[in-house]
């Protein structure tokens, strides 16, 4: 088979770069090791920056998060018996919006359905091959049975543990780590969310989180240990932890209900270096993963498949320019989103070490951010997201 762009993984990267190539007339073929309903009951992601608002409009895929998605102008953020708003309008002129990463997957997948475009799911043993060459390549295997396709660019965006980044030799790969010594416990429930606004909640008790996907569809997360496993939680045990992690007025007005899912994040931050090898491209989670505080591992793939697809949409119209550039070009925002996740998740987290010191010292930048428009300023600028 002969395509012009193989795109390894259908999660939201993958699936997006698919749906913006073949509105600009560019064949490509997706290869997806799980399929479809298993893709689509991950729960991930909730809120979305303006600029991949855009590119699911771009996408021909708008239509229903524009219907059902809910556009936020601010957070608030609380600590101790305080909380207050960053408000995002008056400080940077943008919004974010709710809609969770399932619903914008599956309208990926949708629209991917609807034209006919070729997606190849259960693939095994899917491998690159002369990324640095002119011819590349990927083989795969499907029941049984062994395949290659011939291309001209290959698009990793499969993710953390996917075959892409691998296939950069290790002598030029280079790799950032910070693995955080604690993990995110979620749950989703069919309660109405306990205020209109998001709620970051550093708490003595550890962080909380109070998130939504719509008026009647709840996500909450608090901080847990590494070794917890989802079993060790009741939802009674939740409901119970995330109260005393909360604004007792805010505790006071929370709905619980079942979780109709649960789940255990770790949390990381990781940049590979460069995220081009020849005729490969790295885009999301293949290439870079961030602490989920601040909502940015989404958006920052949805940055990439913007870099990437205007790169190859040059090359075609006969311009090099943009695909010799695109590792750059990437990076450059990916290590400023990294630097705010990284710095969100230390102001809101207690630390297994932390020491009074270092208390005095979050608590000192939380009356800061409260206090001062500049900083709040740089905190909204860098959470609807930055330009791309
Ligand atoms: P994905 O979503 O991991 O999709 C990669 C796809 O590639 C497939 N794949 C392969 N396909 C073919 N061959 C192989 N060898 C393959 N190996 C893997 C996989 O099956 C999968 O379908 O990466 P992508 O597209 O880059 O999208 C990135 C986002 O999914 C990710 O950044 C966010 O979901 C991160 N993230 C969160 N981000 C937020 O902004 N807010 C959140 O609340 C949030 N929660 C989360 C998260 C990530 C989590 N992970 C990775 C465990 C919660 C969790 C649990
Ligand atoms: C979510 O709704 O899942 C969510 C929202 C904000 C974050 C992380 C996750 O910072």
């Amino acid at each position: 088979m002969r395509t012009q762009v193989a795109i390894i993984g259908g999660g939201p990267a993958g699936m997006l770069l698919g749906q913006l190539l073949h509105v600009s007339g560019i064949e490509s073929v997706v290869l997806e090791r799980k399929n479809r309903d298993y893709v689509l009951s991950r729960i991930r992601a909730g809120v979305l920056e303006q600029g991949l608002v855009d590119l699911m409009d771009q996408a021909g895929c708008g239509d229903r998060m524009r219907r059902e998605g809910i556009k936020h102008d601010s957070t608030l953020i609380a600590y101790g018996d305080q909380m207050f708003d960053v408000d995002f309008v008056a400080h940077s002129g943008r919004s974010v919006m709710i809609y969770g990463q399932t619903e914008l997957t599956r309208d990926l997948y949708d629209a991917r359905a609807a034209v006919g475009a070729p997606l190849i799911e259960d693939v095994e043993d899917v491998q690159v091959i002369d990324s640095d060459g002119d011819s590349p390549s990927v083989s795969y295997r499907k029941d049984g049975v062994n395949y290659r396709i011939h291309c001209d660019f290959i698009a990793g965006c499969d993710g953390f543990h996917g075959v892409s980044r691998q296939s950069i030799p290790a002598t030029i790969r280079r790799e950032y780590e910070k693995v955080y010594p604690f993990g995110w416990l979620g749950i989703l429930s069919e309660t109405p969310p306990v205020n209109e606004a998001l709620i970051y909640a550093n708490s003595d008790r550890g962080f909380a989180l109070c998130s939504m996907r719509n008026p009647k569809l709840s996500r909450y997360y608090i901080q847990c240990c590494q070794e917890d496993r989802v079993e060790d939680w009741a939802d009674e045990a939740f409901w119970a932890e995330l109260k005393r992690r909360l604004p007792a007025d805010v505790a006071d007005v929370l709905v619980t209900g079942p979780s109709i899912e649960k789940s255990i994040a770790p949390l990381r931050s990781f940049v590979c270096e460069p995220m081009r090898w020849g005729r490969l491209f790295l885009c999301g989670d293949a290439a870079h993963i961030v602490p989920p505080t601040g909502a940015k591992g989404l958006n920052t793939a949805a940055s990439d498949v913007r870099y990437l697809f205007d790169a190859i949409a040059k090359f075609y119209d006969g311009d090099q320019a943009g695909i010799d550039g695109y590792s750059a070009r990437a990076l450059a925002r990916v290590w400023k989103v990294e630097r705010f996740s990284w710095w969100f998740s230390s102001l809101m987290h207690r630390f297994p070490d932390q020491t009074e010191f270092d208390l005095k010292m979050q608590r000192a930048e939380l009356d800061f951010l409260r206090d001062s428009p500049a900083a709040q300023a740089a905190f909204a600028q860098n959470y609807v997201g930055l330009p791309y």
